[in-house]
């Protein structure tokens, strides 16, 4: 119905879905919620992007996560949909959420390949990149490293077959030039990019195309990222593993975080990779992507 709280937060959703629930946030919450989208993927699908903040009548930081860069990563988009749950619904009674509402402006893109997502939904539940093409009788390309910052340095593929194909050039995908675009847009107030993927539980942040490669403010980010696993244990006692990409899992060129550091120049860039952890998965098939 049109009551937001009807909205099934422990499923996962469609596009059509979370359009819905978002409008009716919209509706429910005026002075709380603005519903907008960065642009159209592909296929015409709007990049739904839902801001909570409360108007102070000045521009306001902005803290700005993302998900469903890669289409099977379910987990990532029904995060920010749980995000979005807890701040909009708790705000009369919590003070940390209504201090962060106050104080800051929180943009949520919680499905940014959504031609990809749908595909994965209805098609093929492995998907993981856009669904431009054919080239070479192939269908997308891997929108994590597609962006114009170390494009096609290492990590990635020419081969348009390849899951990581990173495209006849950088933004040759409609999805990450809107993106991009957006941010360029916005950096002066955005602080914080935040992108969500699964599956492994780290925390990593730049620079990801080379190993022991940092960035000059690299203390500030050990910091945080230790901060930030302390209070994720804390939760449920799971241990995120931090660092950047090639010091603990892969080197990647053309991804988003690096390029939200490099050329955008927003001061924190993370990138995480949700649930399942090492040792609670089977496979990809199995409980990796497949989450229940
Ligand atoms: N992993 C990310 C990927 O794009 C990553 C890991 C992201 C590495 C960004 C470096 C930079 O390959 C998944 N699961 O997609
Ligand atoms: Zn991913």
């Amino acid at each position: 119905g049109d009551d937001p709280r009807d909205f099934a937060i422990d499923q996962y959703h469609s596009e059509d879905e979370i359009n819905g629930w978002f409008q009716s946030l919209a509706t429910a919450y005026p002075d709380l919620v603005t519903v907008t989208s960065v642009g159209n993927s592909l296929q015409g699908r709007p990049i739904q992007l839902i801001k909570i903040g409360k108007s102070t009548g000045q521009p306001k930081k902005i803290f700005w996560l993302d998900g469903g860069i890669h289409a099977r990563e379910w987990v990532a988009v029904s995060t920010c949909l749980y995000i979005v749950n807890e701040l909009v619904m708790n705000y009369q009674t919590n003070a940390a959420y209504a201090d962060l509402i106050n104080t800051i402006d929180i943009y949520i893109a919680p499905s940014v390949n959504p031609d990809g997502y749908e595909y994965s939904r209805n098609t093929d539940r492995m998907w993981r990149k856009t669904r431009s093409g054919p080239r070479s009788g192939c269908y997308g390309v891997d929108p994590n490293r597609n962006w114009n910052f170390k494009w096609n340095f290492v990590g990635t593929s020419s081969n348009p077959c390849s899951e990581t194909y990173d495209g006849p050039s950088a933004f040759s995908e409609v999805e990450t030039q809107v993106l991009s675009n957006f941010l360029l847009a916005n950096k002066a107030q955005i602080k914080a990019y935040v992108s969500l993927h699964s599956y492994s539980e780290l925390w990593m942040f730049p620079w990801s195309y080379a190993t022991h490669t940092y960035t000059t403010d690299h203390q500030d980010y050990v910091a945080l990222s230790q901060q930030a696993v302390a209070a994720i244990s804390k939760k449920h006692g799971t241990k995120y593993q931090w660092g950047t990409a090639p010091d603990i899992l892969y080197a990647v060129g053309g991804g988003s975080f690096d390029w939200a550091k490099a050329v955008a120049g927003i001061k924190w860039a993370i990138t995480l990779e949700l649930r399942p952890g090492p040792g609670d998965h089977d496979n990809d098939q199995n409980y990796g992507f497949q989450l229940p």
